[in-house]
Protein backbone atom coordinates (compact mmCIF):
# COMPACT_ATOMS: atom_id res chain seq x y z
CA UNK A 1 0.00 0.00 0.00
CA UNK A 2 2.89 2.52 0.92
CA UNK A 3 3.65 2.17 -2.82
CA UNK A 4 0.94 4.19 -3.87
CA UNK A 5 1.48 6.89 -2.21
CA UNK A 6 4.70 8.28 -3.80
CA UNK A 7 4.73 10.54 -6.68
CA UNK A 8 5.78 8.77 -9.85
CA UNK A 9 8.15 10.99 -12.37
CA UNK A 10 7.39 10.89 -16.12
CA UNK A 11 10.78 8.34 -16.07
CA UNK A 12 10.60 5.13 -16.70
CA UNK A 13 13.23 4.44 -13.84
CA UNK A 14 10.12 5.84 -11.38
CA UNK A 15 7.58 4.71 -12.97
CA UNK A 16 8.82 1.08 -12.96
CA UNK A 17 8.64 1.59 -8.77
CA UNK A 18 4.81 0.99 -8.92
CA UNK A 19 3.63 -2.20 -7.70
CA UNK A 20 1.20 -3.74 -9.43
CA UNK A 21 -2.23 -3.58 -7.30
CA UNK A 22 -2.84 -6.83 -6.44
CA UNK A 23 -6.56 -7.61 -8.13
CA UNK A 24 -5.15 -7.84 -10.92
CA UNK A 25 -2.43 -10.92 -10.16
CA UNK A 26 -5.53 -12.66 -8.14
CA UNK A 27 -7.99 -11.99 -11.05
CA UNK A 28 -6.21 -14.45 -13.14
CA UNK A 29 -8.93 -14.43 -16.05
CA UNK A 30 -10.09 -12.11 -17.82
CA UNK A 31 -12.46 -11.25 -21.09
CA UNK A 32 -10.95 -9.38 -24.05
CA UNK A 33 -13.48 -7.64 -26.54
CA UNK A 34 -12.49 -6.89 -30.05
CA UNK A 35 -15.61 -5.09 -31.34
CA UNK A 36 -15.57 -2.29 -34.75
CA UNK A 37 -16.28 -1.67 -38.06
CA UNK A 38 -13.84 -4.84 -38.89
CA UNK A 39 -16.51 -6.87 -36.91
CA UNK A 40 -18.86 -6.15 -40.52
CA UNK A 41 -17.08 -7.94 -42.95
CA UNK A 42 -15.85 -9.95 -40.27
CA UNK A 43 -13.18 -12.19 -42.54
CA UNK A 44 -9.65 -12.91 -42.65
CA UNK A 45 -8.40 -15.81 -44.48
CA UNK A 46 -7.63 -18.80 -42.13
CA UNK A 47 -6.64 -21.81 -44.56
CA UNK A 48 -4.54 -19.79 -47.10
CA UNK A 49 -1.91 -18.49 -45.06
CA UNK A 50 0.45 -19.54 -42.27
CA UNK A 51 1.30 -16.79 -39.90
CA UNK A 52 -0.90 -15.47 -36.53
CA UNK A 53 -1.26 -12.07 -37.40
CA UNK A 54 -2.19 -12.82 -41.32
CA UNK A 55 -5.74 -14.22 -39.72
CA UNK A 56 -6.74 -11.08 -37.86
CA UNK A 57 -9.93 -9.77 -39.08
CA UNK A 58 -9.34 -6.99 -37.15
CA UNK A 59 -6.74 -6.23 -39.87
CA UNK A 60 -8.77 -6.20 -42.60
CA UNK A 61 -8.55 -2.09 -43.29
CA UNK A 62 -5.10 -2.45 -43.28
CA UNK A 63 -4.94 -5.37 -45.55
CA UNK A 64 -6.70 -3.58 -48.18
CA UNK A 65 -4.29 -0.68 -47.78
CA UNK A 66 -1.39 -3.40 -48.32
CA UNK A 67 -3.41 -4.74 -51.73
CA UNK A 68 -3.20 -8.37 -49.56
CA UNK A 69 -5.05 -9.95 -52.96
CA UNK A 70 -7.24 -12.30 -50.43
CA UNK A 71 -8.47 -9.47 -48.63
CA UNK A 72 -9.10 -7.14 -51.94
CA UNK A 73 -10.36 -10.09 -53.72
CA UNK A 74 -12.80 -11.22 -51.01
CA UNK A 75 -13.95 -6.96 -50.74
CA UNK A 76 -14.12 -6.93 -54.42
CA UNK A 77 -16.73 -10.02 -54.53
CA UNK A 78 -18.61 -9.36 -51.62
CA UNK A 79 -19.09 -5.19 -51.45
CA UNK A 80 -17.47 -3.81 -54.60
CA UNK A 81 -14.63 -1.63 -55.57
CA UNK A 82 -16.29 1.74 -54.74
CA UNK A 83 -17.04 0.06 -51.10
CA UNK A 84 -14.85 2.07 -49.09
CA UNK A 85 -13.62 0.81 -44.95
CA UNK A 86 -15.03 3.70 -43.70
CA UNK A 87 -18.92 3.04 -45.27
CA UNK A 88 -18.54 0.06 -42.77
CA UNK A 89 -19.84 2.81 -40.56
CA UNK A 90 -23.62 2.53 -41.52
CA UNK A 91 -23.66 -1.31 -41.12
CA UNK A 92 -21.78 -1.44 -37.66
CA UNK A 93 -25.21 -0.99 -36.22
CA UNK A 94 -25.02 -2.89 -32.28
CA UNK A 95 -28.81 -2.73 -32.51
CA UNK A 96 -29.32 -5.80 -30.60
CA UNK A 97 -26.33 -4.70 -28.07
CA UNK A 98 -27.42 -5.87 -24.53
CA UNK A 99 -24.21 -4.61 -22.10
CA UNK A 100 -26.40 -6.44 -19.22
CA UNK A 101 -26.17 -9.92 -21.24
CA UNK A 102 -22.67 -9.42 -21.88
CA UNK A 103 -22.06 -8.99 -18.08
CA UNK A 104 -23.86 -11.21 -17.19
CA UNK A 105 -21.87 -13.96 -19.26
CA UNK A 106 -18.78 -12.38 -18.33
CA UNK A 107 -19.61 -13.18 -14.74
CA UNK A 108 -20.84 -16.71 -14.84
CA UNK A 109 -17.46 -17.64 -17.08
CA UNK A 110 -15.39 -16.73 -13.95
CA UNK A 111 -14.13 -13.91 -15.33
CA UNK A 112 -12.94 -10.95 -13.25
CA UNK A 113 -11.91 -8.41 -15.56
CA UNK A 114 -12.70 -7.15 -18.83
CA UNK A 115 -10.85 -5.36 -21.41
CA UNK A 116 -12.70 -3.47 -24.27
CA UNK A 117 -11.45 -1.93 -28.06
CA UNK A 118 -12.19 1.66 -26.67
CA UNK A 119 -10.38 2.52 -30.45
CA UNK A 120 -8.09 -0.56 -32.48
CA UNK A 121 -6.07 0.43 -35.14
CA UNK A 122 -8.68 1.85 -37.70
CA UNK A 123 -9.30 4.84 -35.27
CA UNK A 124 -13.19 4.43 -34.83
CA UNK A 125 -13.78 5.11 -31.42
CA UNK A 126 -16.45 3.26 -29.16
CA UNK A 127 -16.97 6.19 -27.32
CA UNK A 128 -18.16 9.53 -28.21
CA UNK A 129 -14.24 11.22 -28.38
CA UNK A 130 -14.23 14.65 -28.98
CA UNK A 131 -10.68 14.08 -30.58
CA UNK A 132 -12.53 11.31 -33.43
CA UNK A 133 -13.42 13.79 -35.90
CA UNK A 134 -17.03 12.10 -35.76
CA UNK A 135 -15.36 8.94 -36.14
CA UNK A 136 -17.00 7.13 -33.12
CA UNK A 137 -20.36 4.82 -32.36
CA UNK A 138 -22.09 7.79 -31.15
CA UNK A 139 -21.78 10.44 -34.27
CA UNK A 140 -21.46 7.38 -36.85
CA UNK A 141 -22.67 3.20 -37.10
CA UNK A 142 -24.95 2.34 -34.06
CA UNK A 143 -24.71 6.44 -32.21
CA UNK A 144 -24.77 4.95 -29.15
CA UNK A 145 -22.01 5.09 -26.46
CA UNK A 146 -21.06 1.54 -26.75
CA UNK A 147 -18.06 1.63 -24.16
CA UNK A 148 -20.00 3.70 -21.85
CA UNK A 149 -22.96 0.99 -21.67
CA UNK A 150 -20.42 -1.72 -21.21
CA UNK A 151 -18.75 -0.30 -18.27
CA UNK A 152 -21.91 0.32 -16.52
CA UNK A 153 -22.98 -3.02 -17.02
CA UNK A 154 -19.88 -4.63 -16.59
CA UNK A 155 -18.63 -3.09 -13.07
CA UNK A 156 -22.74 -3.59 -11.97
CA UNK A 157 -22.05 -7.03 -11.88
CA UNK A 158 -18.88 -6.40 -9.79
CA UNK A 159 -15.98 -7.20 -12.23
CA UNK A 160 -13.51 -4.47 -13.05
CA UNK A 161 -14.05 -2.52 -16.69
CA UNK A 162 -10.46 -1.95 -18.72
CA UNK A 163 -9.84 -0.43 -21.78
CA UNK A 164 -7.58 -1.54 -25.11
CA UNK A 165 -6.60 1.35 -26.60
CA UNK A 166 -4.52 1.48 -29.82
CA UNK A 167 -1.79 4.26 -30.03
CA UNK A 168 -1.42 4.07 -34.14
CA UNK A 169 -3.88 5.14 -36.31
CA UNK A 170 -3.74 3.54 -39.94
CA UNK A 171 -5.40 6.52 -41.72
CA UNK A 172 -5.04 9.88 -39.26
CA UNK A 173 -3.04 12.31 -41.56
CA UNK A 174 -1.03 13.37 -38.80
CA UNK A 175 0.06 9.65 -37.57
CA UNK A 176 3.43 10.33 -39.46
CA UNK A 177 6.89 11.34 -38.79
CA UNK A 178 6.65 14.68 -39.22
CA UNK A 179 3.59 15.57 -37.64
CA UNK A 180 3.71 13.05 -34.26
CA UNK A 181 4.07 15.57 -32.21
CA UNK A 182 0.40 17.25 -32.83
CA UNK A 183 -0.72 13.57 -33.02
CA UNK A 184 -0.12 13.33 -29.82
CA UNK A 185 -0.53 16.31 -28.26
CA UNK A 186 -3.98 16.99 -29.74
CA UNK A 187 -5.46 13.93 -30.37
CA UNK A 188 -3.85 10.69 -28.47
CA UNK A 189 -2.98 12.01 -25.16
CA UNK A 190 -6.61 13.94 -24.78
CA UNK A 191 -8.32 10.80 -25.63
CA UNK A 192 -6.32 8.54 -23.46
CA UNK A 193 -7.08 11.11 -20.22
CA UNK A 194 -10.88 11.21 -21.70
CA UNK A 195 -11.31 7.19 -21.44
CA UNK A 196 -9.83 7.49 -18.00
CA UNK A 197 -11.41 10.19 -16.71
CA UNK A 198 -15.14 9.60 -18.10
CA UNK A 199 -14.86 6.02 -17.42
CA UNK A 200 -12.15 5.20 -14.96
CA UNK A 201 -10.97 1.81 -16.31
CA UNK A 202 -8.66 -0.32 -13.90
CA UNK A 203 -6.82 -1.61 -16.86
CA UNK A 204 -4.98 0.26 -20.08
CA UNK A 205 -3.94 -2.46 -22.80
CA UNK A 206 -2.10 -0.20 -24.81
CA UNK A 207 -0.93 -1.47 -28.17
CA UNK A 208 0.64 -0.62 -31.68
CA UNK A 209 3.39 1.11 -30.01
CA UNK A 210 5.63 -0.38 -32.65
CA UNK A 211 6.62 3.05 -34.61
CA UNK A 212 7.99 5.26 -31.91
CA UNK A 213 9.80 4.91 -29.15
CA UNK A 214 7.63 6.03 -25.76
CA UNK A 215 9.18 8.86 -25.19
CA UNK A 216 7.80 10.56 -28.28
CA UNK A 217 4.65 9.19 -27.66
CA UNK A 218 4.66 10.58 -23.99
CA UNK A 219 4.05 7.82 -22.44
CA UNK A 220 5.94 8.51 -19.26
CA UNK A 221 4.04 11.67 -18.94
CA UNK A 222 0.47 9.96 -19.12
CA UNK A 223 1.76 7.14 -16.98
CA UNK A 224 2.91 9.64 -14.39
CA UNK A 225 -0.21 11.70 -14.80
CA UNK A 226 -2.53 7.97 -14.40
CA UNK A 227 -0.42 7.05 -11.63
CA UNK A 228 -0.44 10.58 -9.53
CA UNK A 229 -3.86 12.43 -10.48
CA UNK A 230 -6.12 10.30 -11.83
CA UNK A 231 -9.38 8.39 -9.94
CA UNK A 232 -8.20 5.37 -10.53
CA UNK A 233 -4.60 5.57 -9.61
CA UNK A 234 -4.24 3.14 -6.80
CA UNK A 235 -6.15 0.49 -8.46
CA UNK A 236 -5.32 1.27 -12.46
CA UNK A 237 -2.86 -1.71 -14.02
CA UNK A 238 -1.25 -0.86 -17.60
CA UNK A 239 0.54 -3.53 -19.59
CA UNK A 240 3.74 -2.91 -21.46
CA UNK A 241 3.21 -1.87 -25.04
CA UNK A 242 3.51 2.03 -24.19
CA UNK A 243 6.97 2.55 -27.20
CA UNK A 244 9.01 0.37 -29.12
CA UNK A 245 11.10 -0.62 -26.62
CA UNK A 246 8.98 -0.95 -23.87
CA UNK A 247 7.77 -4.79 -24.17
CA UNK A 248 8.34 -6.87 -21.56
CA UNK A 249 9.95 -4.31 -20.52
CA UNK A 250 8.30 -1.82 -18.90
CA UNK A 251 4.75 -1.70 -17.11
CA UNK A 252 2.79 -3.12 -14.67
CA UNK A 253 2.24 -6.42 -16.53
CA UNK A 254 4.23 -8.15 -19.74
CA UNK A 255 2.22 -9.26 -22.75
CA UNK A 256 2.10 -12.63 -24.78
CA UNK A 257 -0.63 -12.81 -27.48
CA UNK A 258 -0.65 -16.32 -29.21
CA UNK A 259 2.33 -17.26 -27.42
CA UNK A 260 4.39 -14.76 -29.37
CA UNK A 261 7.03 -13.83 -26.89
CA UNK A 262 8.65 -10.43 -27.61
CA UNK A 263 12.43 -10.31 -26.23
CA UNK A 264 11.44 -11.53 -22.64
CA UNK A 265 13.04 -14.42 -21.21
CA UNK A 266 10.85 -16.58 -19.01
CA UNK A 267 7.83 -15.03 -19.99
CA UNK A 268 5.36 -17.91 -20.08
CA UNK A 269 7.37 -19.67 -17.52
CA UNK A 270 8.10 -18.58 -13.98
CA UNK A 271 8.63 -14.91 -14.62
CA UNK A 272 9.30 -12.45 -12.10
CA UNK A 273 7.00 -9.61 -13.01
CA UNK A 274 3.66 -10.05 -13.82
CA UNK A 275 2.29 -11.01 -17.20
CA UNK A 276 -0.44 -12.41 -19.33
CA UNK A 277 -1.22 -14.00 -22.34
CA UNK A 278 -4.09 -13.22 -24.89
CA UNK A 279 -5.53 -14.96 -27.66
CA UNK A 280 -8.73 -15.38 -29.29
CA UNK A 281 -10.84 -18.88 -28.65
CA UNK A 282 -9.86 -19.05 -32.72
CA UNK A 283 -7.52 -17.56 -35.03
CA UNK A 284 -8.52 -13.89 -34.41
CA UNK A 285 -9.35 -11.27 -32.06
CA UNK A 286 -12.14 -9.21 -34.29
CA UNK A 287 -14.94 -12.02 -35.17
CA UNK A 288 -13.78 -14.00 -38.44
CA UNK A 289 -17.11 -15.32 -39.34
CA UNK A 290 -15.62 -18.22 -41.90
CA UNK A 291 -13.78 -19.56 -39.37
CA UNK A 292 -15.11 -23.37 -38.67
CA UNK A 293 -15.29 -25.50 -35.52
CA UNK A 294 -11.63 -26.87 -36.11
CA UNK A 295 -10.58 -23.54 -35.69
CA UNK A 296 -11.69 -23.21 -32.40
CA UNK A 297 -10.25 -24.07 -29.08
CA UNK A 298 -12.39 -26.65 -27.49
CA UNK A 299 -13.75 -26.12 -23.63
CA UNK A 300 -11.20 -28.78 -22.59
CA UNK A 301 -8.27 -27.12 -24.54
CA UNK A 302 -9.24 -23.55 -22.88
CA UNK A 303 -9.47 -25.16 -19.48
CA UNK A 304 -5.61 -26.33 -20.03
CA UNK A 305 -4.60 -23.19 -21.28
CA UNK A 306 -5.44 -21.03 -18.49
CA UNK A 307 -4.17 -24.04 -16.19
CA UNK A 308 -0.52 -23.79 -17.86
CA UNK A 309 -1.28 -19.73 -17.61
CA UNK A 310 -1.94 -19.62 -14.18
CA UNK A 311 0.42 -22.39 -12.90
CA UNK A 312 3.56 -20.20 -14.48
CA UNK A 313 2.23 -17.22 -12.72
CA UNK A 314 0.52 -15.73 -15.70
CA UNK A 315 -3.03 -14.68 -16.90
CA UNK A 316 -5.38 -15.48 -19.41
CA UNK A 317 -7.03 -12.44 -21.10
CA UNK A 318 -9.28 -14.72 -23.60
CA UNK A 319 -10.83 -12.73 -26.53
CA UNK A 320 -14.31 -13.05 -27.99
CA UNK A 321 -15.61 -11.37 -31.18
CA UNK A 322 -19.34 -9.95 -30.91
CA UNK A 323 -20.64 -9.38 -34.53
CA UNK A 324 -22.09 -6.08 -35.97
CA UNK A 325 -25.34 -6.58 -34.31
CA UNK A 326 -24.12 -6.93 -30.77
CA UNK A 327 -24.18 -10.54 -30.44
CA UNK A 328 -21.82 -12.81 -28.99
CA UNK A 329 -21.68 -15.46 -31.12
CA UNK A 330 -23.38 -19.03 -29.18
CA UNK A 331 -19.97 -20.89 -29.81
CA UNK A 332 -18.32 -18.51 -28.28
CA UNK A 333 -21.26 -17.89 -24.96
CA UNK A 334 -20.87 -22.01 -24.71
CA UNK A 335 -17.05 -21.89 -24.49
CA UNK A 336 -17.08 -19.44 -22.03
CA UNK A 337 -19.87 -20.89 -19.70
CA UNK A 338 -18.13 -24.27 -19.78
CA UNK A 339 -15.11 -22.24 -18.07
CA UNK A 340 -17.11 -20.94 -15.98
CA UNK A 341 -18.20 -24.01 -14.39
CA UNK A 342 -14.83 -25.27 -14.25
CA UNK A 343 -13.86 -22.08 -12.49
CA UNK A 344 -17.02 -22.90 -9.86
CA UNK A 345 -15.15 -26.27 -8.92
CA UNK A 346 -12.16 -25.64 -9.14
CA UNK A 347 -11.57 -21.60 -8.60
CA UNK A 348 -9.71 -22.36 -5.44
CA UNK A 349 -6.73 -23.29 -7.02
CA UNK A 350 -6.40 -20.19 -9.66
CA UNK A 351 -7.65 -17.14 -7.95
CA UNK A 352 -5.54 -15.50 -6.20
CA UNK A 353 -3.00 -18.48 -6.27
CA UNK A 354 0.56 -17.86 -7.51
CA UNK A 355 3.34 -20.24 -9.13
CA UNK A 356 4.47 -22.77 -7.01
CA UNK A 357 7.66 -21.52 -6.63
CA UNK A 358 10.37 -23.66 -5.28
CA UNK A 359 8.06 -26.61 -5.26
CA UNK A 360 8.33 -29.40 -8.00
CA UNK A 361 7.65 -28.41 -11.77
CA UNK A 362 5.00 -28.53 -13.78
CA UNK A 363 5.22 -31.51 -16.39
CA UNK A 364 2.93 -30.18 -19.13
CA UNK A 365 3.12 -33.67 -21.04
CA UNK A 366 1.86 -35.77 -17.99
CA UNK A 367 -0.74 -33.16 -17.54
CA UNK A 368 0.16 -32.23 -14.22
CA UNK A 369 0.36 -28.43 -12.78
CA UNK A 370 0.48 -26.51 -9.62
CA UNK A 371 -0.82 -23.86 -8.04
CA UNK A 372 -0.04 -22.07 -4.26
CA UNK A 373 -1.74 -20.49 -1.80
CA UNK A 374 -1.04 -19.26 1.77
CA UNK A 375 0.34 -23.31 2.49
CA UNK A 376 -1.70 -25.01 0.31
CA UNK A 377 -0.51 -26.83 -2.57
CA UNK A 378 -2.92 -27.36 -5.34
CA UNK A 379 -2.14 -30.85 -8.05
CA UNK A 380 -4.04 -29.80 -11.13
CA UNK A 381 -4.55 -32.26 -13.15
CA UNK A 382 -5.69 -31.91 -16.94
CA UNK A 383 -5.59 -36.06 -17.17
CA UNK A 384 -7.31 -37.80 -14.78
CA UNK A 385 -4.53 -39.60 -12.83
CA UNK A 386 -4.62 -43.25 -13.65
CA UNK A 387 -1.37 -44.63 -10.91
CA UNK A 388 -0.25 -42.92 -7.95
CA UNK A 389 1.15 -39.54 -7.61
CA UNK A 390 4.61 -39.27 -6.27
CA UNK A 391 5.05 -35.19 -4.79
CA UNK A 392 9.05 -35.61 -3.56
CA UNK A 393 8.99 -31.95 -2.71
CA UNK A 394 6.21 -32.29 0.19
CA UNK A 395 8.04 -33.86 2.59
CA UNK A 396 4.79 -33.95 5.41
CA UNK A 397 1.26 -33.09 4.63
CA UNK A 398 -1.87 -32.72 6.03
CA UNK A 399 -4.91 -33.82 4.45
CA UNK A 400 -5.51 -34.54 1.14
CA UNK A 401 -9.03 -33.60 -0.62
CA UNK A 402 -10.03 -33.82 -4.28
CA UNK A 403 -12.10 -29.90 -4.87
CA UNK A 404 -15.35 -30.74 -5.65
CA UNK A 405 -15.60 -33.97 -3.98
CA UNK A 406 -16.33 -35.64 -0.98
CA UNK A 407 -14.68 -38.44 -1.67
CA UNK A 408 -11.89 -39.37 1.08
CA UNK A 409 -8.62 -39.29 -0.97
CA UNK A 410 -5.66 -41.46 0.16
CA UNK A 411 -2.37 -40.31 0.95
CA UNK A 412 0.84 -41.07 2.72
CA UNK A 413 4.32 -40.17 3.40
CA UNK A 414 6.92 -42.88 2.10
CA UNK A 415 10.63 -41.93 2.63
CA UNK A 416 10.16 -38.14 2.88
CA UNK A 417 8.04 -38.11 -0.03
CA UNK A 418 4.05 -37.49 -0.41
CA UNK A 419 1.76 -40.05 -2.54
CA UNK A 420 -1.24 -39.83 -3.28
CA UNK A 421 -3.57 -42.47 -4.46
CA UNK A 422 -6.19 -41.34 -6.38
CA UNK A 423 -9.89 -42.66 -5.65
CA UNK A 424 -11.65 -44.46 -8.25
CA UNK A 425 -14.50 -42.68 -9.70
CA UNK A 426 -16.96 -43.07 -12.29
CA UNK A 427 -18.92 -39.98 -14.29
CA UNK A 428 -21.68 -39.64 -11.99
CA UNK A 429 -19.25 -38.90 -8.90
CA UNK A 430 -16.68 -36.73 -11.59
CA UNK A 431 -16.86 -33.46 -9.26
CA UNK A 432 -16.43 -31.26 -13.13
CA UNK A 433 -15.09 -32.13 -16.22
CA UNK A 434 -11.88 -31.34 -18.06
CA UNK A 435 -9.40 -31.45 -15.48
CA UNK A 436 -9.13 -31.99 -11.67
CA UNK A 437 -7.63 -30.60 -8.66
CA UNK A 438 -6.09 -32.08 -5.41
CA UNK A 439 -5.49 -30.04 -2.73
CA UNK A 440 -3.00 -31.36 0.14
CA UNK A 441 -2.85 -29.42 3.25
CA UNK A 442 1.02 -28.73 4.09
CA UNK A 443 1.97 -28.55 8.27
C1 LIG B 1 -2.04 -6.75 -31.71
C2 LIG B 1 -2.98 -6.01 -32.64
O1 LIG B 1 -2.37 -5.66 -33.85
C3 LIG B 1 -4.07 -7.03 -32.80
O2 LIG B 1 -5.02 -6.62 -33.73
C4 LIG B 1 -4.72 -7.29 -31.44
O3 LIG B 1 -5.38 -6.12 -31.02
C5 LIG B 1 -3.69 -7.68 -30.39
C6 LIG B 1 -4.20 -7.79 -29.00
O4 LIG B 1 -2.61 -6.78 -30.41
O5 LIG B 1 -0.77 -6.45 -31.73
Amino acid sequence: PGNFAQTYQPEWQSLDKRQTPSWWTDAKFGIFIHWGLYSVPAYAPVNEVKGVYEKYAEHYENRLIQGNKLFTDHHKQFYGEQFKYSDFAAMFKAEYFKPEEWADLFAKSGAKYVVLTSKHHDGFCLWPSAESNKWNSVDAGPHRDLAGDLTNAVKDKGLKMGFYYSLLEWNNPLYKPQTIDNYVENHMSPQMKDLVTRYKPEVIFADGEWDYPSEKLRSPQFLSWLYNESAVKNTVVVNDRWGKETRSKHGGYYTTEYDLVHDAKGIGEKAAHPWEESRGIGTSYGFNRFETLEHYFTSKQLVDLLIDKVSNGGNLLLNIGPDANGLIPIIMQERLLDIGAWLKVNGEAIYGSSSWIGGAANQKDKGIFYTQKGKDIYIICTKWPQTDMTIGTIKKAGKVSLLGSATPVKSEIKRGELHIIPPILNPATMPCQYAWVFKVKVI
